[in-house]
C-alpha cells in the first residue's frame, strides 16, 4: 500500500504517503488510495480531525511526471484525475498537513488542500509544472493565489522557484514552522486539540471559510450568519455554556 492509515491519537487519523522509491510521487493509485481513504473517513464518526504527512524527505514530489509524460490530452480526460481529489477537496473535517522535505507541484497542492500546515524548517515548497512544459492541474494557480496574493503566486508559478519553509510562512503558505523532527507531534497535538471541540461548530467554520471566502461578502455574512444560529439548535452549545457556567470542563458530543 502506498498509502497508509493510522491512528494520531483520540478521534485523529494520520494518513501517510508511502512511496519512497518515487519520493511520493502521486500516481494513480496514490491518487485513488487517496481518495478511498478521505471517504473513508469523511463518514466515519470516531475521526474528528485527520494529518496527511509524506516521509522525512519529502512530503510528495508532485504528479508522476514518467506516467505523463506520453500522455495526449484524451488520455488526461479519460483519467479523470478530478475525481480523486474531489473527496479530499471536500472532506468536511479540519485536514492538517504535516510538511517535512519536498512538497512539489501536485504535492504542493496537496498540501493547500489542508485547511492548515505545519512545515518543517527545511520544508520546500514549489509548483515546479512550469518547467516540465505544463501547468499546475490541481487548483495551484487558484489556492495560492488565493493564499498569497498575486505577486507572490506569480513568481511562484511563473519560476518553478522553490520557496523555504521561512518564506512560506511570512507570505501566508504555512500556518507555523517548526523544528523538522517535531513536524508530526506538532500536527497530531493541534488535530487532537481541535478534536475535542464541538464537531458540528469545527465543521461550519471549515465550511464558512472555504465557501464563503469566494462568495461576496454581504452573502458570505449572511451564510455565517445563519449557520451561527443554527449552532444553537446543538447539544454542545448548551454543554458548552453550562460548563463555562459552572465552571467545569465542557463534554462535547458532537450532537
Ligand atoms: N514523478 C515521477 N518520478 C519522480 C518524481 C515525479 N514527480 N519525483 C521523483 N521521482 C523519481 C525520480 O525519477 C527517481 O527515480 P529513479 O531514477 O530512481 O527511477 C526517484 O524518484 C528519486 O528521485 P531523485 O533522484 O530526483 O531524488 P532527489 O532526492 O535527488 O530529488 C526531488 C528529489 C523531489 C527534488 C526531485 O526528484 C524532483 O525535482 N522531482 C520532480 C519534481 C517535480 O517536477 N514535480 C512536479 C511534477 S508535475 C493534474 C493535477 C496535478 C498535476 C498534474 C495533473 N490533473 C488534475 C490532471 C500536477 C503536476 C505535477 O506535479
Amino acid at each position: 500500500m502506498e498509502v497508509l492509515l493510522e491512528s494520531g491519537g483520540e478521534c485523529v487519523a494520520l494518513v501517510r504517503i508511502n512511496r519512497p522509491e518515487a519520493r511520493n510521487a502521486l500516481n494513480s493509485a496514490v491518487r485513488e488510495q487517496l481518495a478511498r481513504t478521505f471517504v473513508e473517513l469523511a463518514s466515519n464518526d470516531d475521526i474528528r480531525c485527520v494529518v496527511v504527512t509524506g516521509m522525512e524527505k519529502v512530503f510528495a514530489a508532485g504528479a508522476d511526471i514518467k506516467a505523463m509524460a506520453d500522455a495526449q490530452p484524451i488520455d488526461m480526460i479519460l483519467r479523470a484525475s478530478e475525481r480523486n481529489w474531489g473527496p479530499i477537496k471536500d472532506f468536511p473535517k479540519p485536514l492538517i498537513a504535516a510538511v517535512n522535505g519536498f512538497a512539489l507541484g501536485g504535492g504542493c497542492e496537496l498540501a493547500m488542500h489542508a485547511d492548515m500546515i505545519i512545515a518543517g524548517a527545511s520544508a520546500k515548497f514549489a509548483q515546479p509544472e512550469i518547467r516540465v512544459g505544463i501547468i499546475p492541474g490541481a487548483g495551484g494557480t487558484q489556492r495560492l493565489l488565493r493564499a498569497v496574493g498575486k505577486f507572490k503566486a506569480m513568481k511562484i508559478l511563473l519560476t518553478g522557484e522553490m520557496v523555504s519553509a521561512q518564506e512560506a510562512e511570512a507570505m501566508g503558505l504555512v500556518t507555523e514552522v517548526v523544528p523538522d523532527d517535531e513536524v508530526l507531534d506538532r500536527a497530531l497535538a493541534l488535530a487532537r486539540s481541535i478534536a475535542l471541540l464541538p464537531p458540528l461548530a469545527v465543521r461550519k467554520i471549515k465550511e464558512l471559510v472555504l465557501q464563503g471566502g469566494d462568495l461576496p461578502l454581504e452573502a458570505a455574512l449572511v451564510m455565517e450568519r445563519h449557520a451561527f444560529q443554527l449552532m444553537f439548535a446543538t447539544a454542545d452549545q448548551k454543554e458548552g455554556m453550562q460548563a463555562f457556567i459552572e465552571k467545569r470542563s465542557p463534554n462535547f458530543t458532537g450532537l
